[in-house]
Parts: C-alpha cells; structure tokens; sequence
C-alpha cells in the first residue's frame, strides 16, 4: 500500500494548509465546499505526484500503453473512491471528525460526474479502475461534455430533462493542459500532389476548432499506481472576438466562434436512442479520435522513435464501441499523409493496433453516417474509408457460393451509409461481445459473415464491475462484515469472496448478513424519505429493478406484475403476498416516447396504489428520480430481489445484475446476458429464472405463429384486466390513461414478449417471494450470491483483455 500521507498528524497539517490556500480562510470558517474542493485538491495533487512516478516506471520498463477509446466514461464521484484505493479512508474520516467535520458529508457535495449513459459508460470506468488496479499503463481518452447526462425530475409522473451543470462549481479532480491541445480540421477540400511514383494527399481550407485535454488522475487500489483518464474539449483555434460587433451591442455575433466550437463539447448524446444522422455527433467521434491518437503516437514517439512499425508491439488501441470506429482511418491517414509510409505498411500496423467491443446485437442500434454528410465533414478520412472499402471487395473470393450476399453485408459502405460497426471489424485484429450468449450472437448471426471469414478474430469478454466502488464503498457495513470474517484480501482479488461459503450454514454469521443488509434499507428508505416524501417499509422485500428504460428491458412487465398483484389483492381474499416494496430508477432517452411514457405508468400506479389503504401495508410503488453512479450506491446494497427481466437474446450483459449479485441480492431474470453465467456460478437453484430461452425466442418468431391477441384473450381475468387498464381510468388520474402503451404493444404483435412471458414471471416472482419467511434460507442465498460474484470482478475481466487482446 502506497502511503500518500506520513501520519494523520501530517495529513492535518497539509489539509489546513491546503482550505487556506484555497480559501485564504483558516480551516474553522470555511464552507463546506471550500473544505470539499481543498480535500479533493490536496487527494488530487498527490495522485498527480504517484501518476508522474507510475509514468517514469512504466517507461523505463518499456511497457507497452493501452489506450481505451471511449466516447464515454461514466466515472461519478472520486473522492470516497480514492481515499479507499489509497488506504486511508478511516485515517482521513477520523482526522476530519477531529477537525469537527464530516466526511461523507463533504463526499456529498462532490458533483456526480455524468460523463456517461449507463452500462456503456460505465464499463468504460470500471475499467479503468481495474487496469490501474493491475498495474497496465492503461489511459481513457474521452470526451468532456460541459453538460452531462440531463438531470431527471418527475412532474406529474413525467420525466422532465434538466441541464446537468456539474462544472459550474469547479471541478477540483481535472487539470487543464493547453500545451498538449490539438488542432482539428473539418470540412475543406482533399488536395494531392506526386513525388516520384508517389502520391500524396493533404486537406486544405479547413475549419479547424482546438481539442483541450483536461486530465483526471485515475488511482488504481493499493495506490502503486495512478493512471490517467484524458478527456476533450472543444475551443476555438484563436480568440475570433469580433470587438466592433460588441461595440454595436451584438453580444452573441462577438463571440459566435466560441459558441460553434465548444458546441462540439457541450452535450453527451444518449446511446440507445438512434441519435445517428447528427453532424456535432460526428465531430465529436472525430475529435477525440484525432486528439486521443495523436497522444498515442505523440508519446510513442517520444519513447521509442519514428519506427512505426513497432506500433503494435507498443500500443493498444482499444475501440469501445463504434462511436470510435475512425481510430483505423484516421491512423491510416497520419501514418500514410504525414509519416509517410505505404498503404499496406500503415495498414499491417492499424490492424495490429486496433481492437474493438460490441455492445448491442439490436440492428436499428448499429451506427450509420450518411455518405454525403461524412464527406463533406471529413474528406480526406472518408477517401481512406473508401479505399478500404474498395480493398476489402477487391480481396472476396468470388467462386464461393453466396458471395455476393456476404459482400453486402460485410461492405463499409452500401445504401449511401457509411457502417461503422463494419469498419470498426474490419480494422481490428479483435471483435469481441461482452457475454457468452451475447459473444455467441455475435458469431452465429449479426457478425456471421464476418466470423466465418476470420474466426480467429473473435473472443468472448463478459463484463465486470468494481469490487471497491460497487461492494467497498457502496455497502460499507457488509464489506467490514465480510471482512472481519474472510480478512480483506478480497478487495485486491475478489474471487477470495468464495471463502463465505464456509459461512453459509452458521447462523449467528447469516443473522450478521441479514443486520447489514437491513441497516441498507434503513438507509435507502431515509433517501427515498427525503427525495420523493414517501414513506417505505424496511421490513418489505426490496425488489429492485434499476437501468436506462428501454422497451426490450421489460420495465413495462415488471409493472404490469404489481399491477395484477394489487387487482387481486383487492377483488381476492385468499391472495396472499409478501409486503414488497418495487423499486425502479432509471432515465429514458429524451425522445424515446414509450420509455418514457412507461415512466409515468409506474408514477401512476405508484400514485394510486400507494394511496389506497386496502394494500397500503403489503405493496408499495417506489421510482427514485434522477439515477445515477451517487444514488446507485445506495439502491444496490439495499436489494434483495434483482430484476432482470430483458426479452432473452437482447440484452447484451447487463452490470447491474453483477453489482447487484455481489451485495447479496438474488436474480429474478431471463436466461439472457450475463444472468446466464450468474446462474451457472451460484446455481440456478439459489436464482430465479424464467422467461423463454434465446433459442425459443427465435424460433417463436420464426413460426410465424404467435398472436398476442391470443394470449390476452386466454386470460381475460388477469392479464386482460391489466391490459384494460391501460385504456381505462384506473390510474389515469395524475397525467392521462396509458393507450400509447396499449397501442404499442398490440400493434406490433407484443415485439418483445412482454404478455407471453407473463405469467411466466408473475409466478415466478410469487415463488421467489414466498421463500422470504424462511430468513435463514434466504440469508443464505444471498451471501452464496456475494460468495460467487468474485468472478464478475472488473479485474477478471480486464485481465483477459491484457492476455487476449492487448498483450500487454
Ligand atoms: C443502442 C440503441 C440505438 C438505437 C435504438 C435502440 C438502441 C438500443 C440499445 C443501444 C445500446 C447502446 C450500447 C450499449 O449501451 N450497450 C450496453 O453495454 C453494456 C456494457 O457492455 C451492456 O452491459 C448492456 O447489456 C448493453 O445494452
């Protein structure tokens, strides 16, 4: 353990010295965010000083750096985060209560950076997290957005989006480096000139914006290492203030340079939404594409000279997603343009260079450009683009049968679009998905052409998540429980969690698990006290189902669920339940109308059913506004129940269902993403599973037999009552009845199978909760959960990528 600090006497001191520098008050009449912002300063500088020594060992070892390109890192709070990785969370805690102050009440006031849209984004940090953690030269190269992911408010059970300024209080963790800004062309015209029997090509008249990186140290636990996470911003080249214009009370004309460039910067745009077709999205993908890579070859450089060729054996780029698929085009065009080399040179090293992870098999998901718009924004790479387009239809082998099929639709370009998911496989030497099933889609069906090409390309990396952010930090009271039992080597290698196993029949251990586990929901229940004014009972079962809302992640159904339990509670006396408390959270993307309108039904539901004496005692509705990294922090150790409940094949992996294993909840999913090996490591018999299968699905859809009428019909008394209800007044008071969610899943036959898993589900879930009376075996269960979540460690997963991928 890397100590930062002598003794808390000297931490003390360097603190006090720190708030008066800052504030140039003493330390006893500052403010709270004073007092903040000088801790988080004081954290931030030593880990500055660990990061410069972690780069002058990493160089002189010749290590190889790995730079992860993602257009989002959702990181969220840091402070907590790196007093834990550093070893001295207690020290510090205890010396602040010596000073008469509070630190989670300083970690509060830490903005929640929302760099991020969910599991995407925040993947991306909870790898970053593990590469410091195991010692990778492993750097993030992002994009800082001014604002980040929309505040969520609930008005009348509607989502309201609200700016997110989480800058505008300063922003103690970054630093600002002007030197090392880049210059970014867009648009001009592609001009060529010959030397010998060469060719060269270059872009002029551009318009160029400047791309500043502002660098976030990123401590890695055990605090040896400290890496760095280096996001963009967009500026203007030189300051066009246009004084006569200002002088003529043209405020906004005087400065309208400024605003069109940092517009590139300004929002993060949401990842399911089909948000294609937006030029600032391009530029965006563009710019930190361009800056990040020229970082890379920048230091490269620096560290081992102009012998390009040695590229791969130095640096990984890894591509997260398509939104950085110009990584192989933009490398082609300095490698070939400004460095000189040939085609098949610079091609030999891209393709050694350049990795990439799918997220999503949703075809309307997969990213396209307009041809005339990418052209005219990006010329000169758009010319490369064609050009390896070009290659890779000239190399088909053309006596295969089928050929011409498999050329459509493995081609980069085809129907005036440019395919960035076919760029970004054909440019990699590795294509990876992010669960089995996910990984095995990949290869038998949206990737196929691709697979049966170039098998050797394709790998499997089911995803991970921090076992520090998401069970040390976040579930404090388990940890120090787990702790005292096992010692805390888990915190460095996770899998050490299996050694609860020997816990798993000792009673007075599992009434310990079971103390936690309700001091969480205490917790929780304070939260939801405070932020909704509702009331929740600790004594209920929690069932949490917290994600982005999306129509294939069934929030609709689970909904639908405590629907049809509360029509039976009132109309039918012999129905018993467990007294549950349905917790959801989570954003829709602005314009995606049905997520959002499945937002207001729970609102609704919520309104009504949390009113109603009659059940008021058994069920309770709960939606926590606004979710994200801060108040997931609370939500998952508080869960007993995990609902994932995604139509089987669809989702991808899901990451709450392994942060929400790992504090001890049990999963009530579909065999879909990685619930499938959550159940093959805990045993299917301590999780719930239902649903139809994968294969089902498929062939389901192919029968062409399947008529959701059909099954309404079939059960008038249920699900045609709460299909009914949709349509009628029953929770049509706050805001309107529910027709666009009716109409929307009956006019397209029921798409994601929400009334055919149904029952299904709803049986499943009573089953599940009836088992709650019996504490010991459900105590039980859920410490087995945390007892075998090891293996969905970040660090697990990160490891295979360093030995697979990167060899690093
Ligand atoms: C994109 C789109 C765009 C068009 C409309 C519908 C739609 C739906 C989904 C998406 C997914 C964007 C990529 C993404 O966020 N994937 C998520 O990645 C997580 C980390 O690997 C994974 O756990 C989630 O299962 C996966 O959905």
């Amino acid at each position: 353990m890397n100590k930062i600090f002598e003794n808390k006497e000297t931490f003390i001191e360097e603190y006090r010295e720190a708030v008066k520098e800052l504030s140039g008050k003493s330390f006893e009449i500052t403010s709270d965010i004073d007092r903040f912002n000088a801790l988080a300063g004081l954290i931030a500088s030593k880990a500055r000083a660990v990061s410069a020594e972690t780069d002058k060992r990493f160089a002189k070892d010749g290590k190889k750096r790995v730079y992860y390109f993602s257009i989002e890192f959702l990181i969220g709070r840091l402070l907590d985060n790196y007093l834990i990785n550093f070893g001295i969370r207690d020290m510090v805690a205890d010396a602040l209560s010596e000073m008469g102050c509070d630190l989670d009440k300083l970690c509060d006031l830490e903005p929640d950076a929302a760099l991020g849209n969910g599991g995407l984004g925040r993947l991306a940090a909870c790898f970053l997290d593990s590469m410091a953690h195991e010692g990778i030269a492993g750097y993030g190269n992002g994009m800082r957005y001014r604002y980040g992911l929309f505040k969520q408010e609930i008005v009348n059970g509607r989502q309201v989006e609200v700016a997110d300024e989480w800058l505008s209080k300063g922003y103690p963790w970054e630093v600002r480096r002007p030197d090392k800004a880049v210059r970014i062309g867009f648009g001009g015209h592609v001009v060529s000139h010959t030397e010998g029997d060469r060719t060269f090509y270059d872009v002029v008249d551009t318009q160029d914006v400047l791309a500043l990186p502002y660098d976030i140290p990123v401590v890695g636990f055990g605090g040896e290492t400290v890496n760095k996470l280096r996001v963009w911003s967009a500026e203007p080249i030189d300051e066009h203030f246009d004084l006569d214009a200002f002088n003529r009370g043209e405020y906004a004309n005087a400065d309208a340079s400024r605003a069109d460039a940092e517009a590139i910067s300004a929002i993060l745009y949401p990842n399911d939404a089909g948000e294609h077709g937006r030029l600032l999205r391009l530029k965006q993908e563009y710019l930190f594409v361009a800056a990040g890579l020229k970082t890379a070859l920048d230091v490269f450089r620096r560290e081992h000279g102009n012998d390009w060729a040695k590229l791969p054996e130095y640096v990984a780029i890894h591509t997260n997603d398509t939104h950085p698929a110009m990584c192989g085009p933009e490398l082609m065009r300095i490698l070939m343009d400004e460095e000189r080399l040939t085609w098949d040179e610079a091609w030999d090293i891209v393709t050694k260079t350049i990795s990439y992870t799918n997220h999503t098999i949703l075809p309307e998901a997969l990213e396209k450009w307009p041809i005339a718009t990418f052209k005219k924004l990006l010329p000169r790479v758009y010319d490369i683009i064609d050009e390896i387009n070009r290659r890779w239809r000239d190399g088909f082998d053309t006596t295969q049968d089928g050929w011409q099929e498999r050329l459509r639709k493995t081609s980069v370009l085809w129907d005036g679009e440019v395919r960035m998911a076919n760029l970004s496989v054909i440019c990699s030497h590795s294509v990876n998905g992010v669960a089995k099933i996910h990984t095995d889609i990949l290869e038998r069906s949206v990737l196929n052409d691709f697979y049966a090409l170039t098998p050797e390309k394709f790998n499997n990396k089911t995803n991970g998540i921090t076992p520090r952010r998401f069970l040390a930090e976040a579930n404090p009271s388990y940890a120090k429980l787990i702790t005292e039992a096992i010692g805390d080597g888990w915190l460095d290698n996770a899998e050490e969690l299996k050694k609860l196993v020997d816990f798993e029949s000792d009673p007075s251990f599992l009434k310990r698990v079971a103390h936690s586990k309700r001091q969480n929901k205490i917790r929780l229940a304070e939260y939801v006290r405070r932020e909704c004014g509702l009331v929740i009972d600790p004594d209920s079962v929690f069932d949490v189902q917290v994600k982005r809302f999306h129509a294939y992640k069934r929030q609709v159904m689970n909904i639908m669920k405590v629907m049809d339990v509360y029509n039976r509670l009132i109309s039918d006396s012999s129905f018993h339940v467990q007294p549950t408390t349905f917790i959801f959270s989570g954003k829709a993307a602005s314009s995606y109308t049905f997520a959002k309108e499945v937002i207001r039904l729970i609102n609704s539901v919520a309104e009504v059913v949390n009113n109603d004496p009659r059940v008021n005692d058994l069920i309770k509705i709960c939606f926590i506004p606004n979710f994200r990294v801060s108040n997931a922090q609370l939500i998952y150790p508080a869960a007993e129940i995990s609902e994932q409940i995604s139509t089987a094949g669809k989702e991808a992996s899901g990451t709450s269902n392994m942060k929400l294993m790992m504090n001890g909840a049990i999963t009530l999913g579909t065999m879909d993403g990685a619930n499938i090996e959550i159940a093959q490591l805990a045993g299917e018999e301590n999780e719930k599973i239902f649903g139809l299968t994968t294969p089902e699905v498929e062939q389901l859809r192919a029968s062409g037999s399947y008529f959701a009428w059909d099954i309404v019909n079939a059960d008038r008394d249920r699900l045609g009552r709460v299909m009914d209800e949709l349509t009628d007044d029953t929770f049509a008071k706050l805001s309107g009845n529910f027709e666009s969610i009716h109409t929307e899943i009956m006019s397209n036959n029921d798409y994601d199978l929400v009334l055919k898993d149904f029952h299904s589900y709803v049986q499943a879930w009573e089953e599940l909760t009836s088992t709650y009376t019996d504490a010991q075996a459900w105590n039980r269960c859920a410490l087995h959960n945390t007892a075998m979540s090891g293996w969905f460690s970040s660090d697990r997963t990160i490891r295979e990528y360093r030995d697979e991928i990167w060899h690093a």
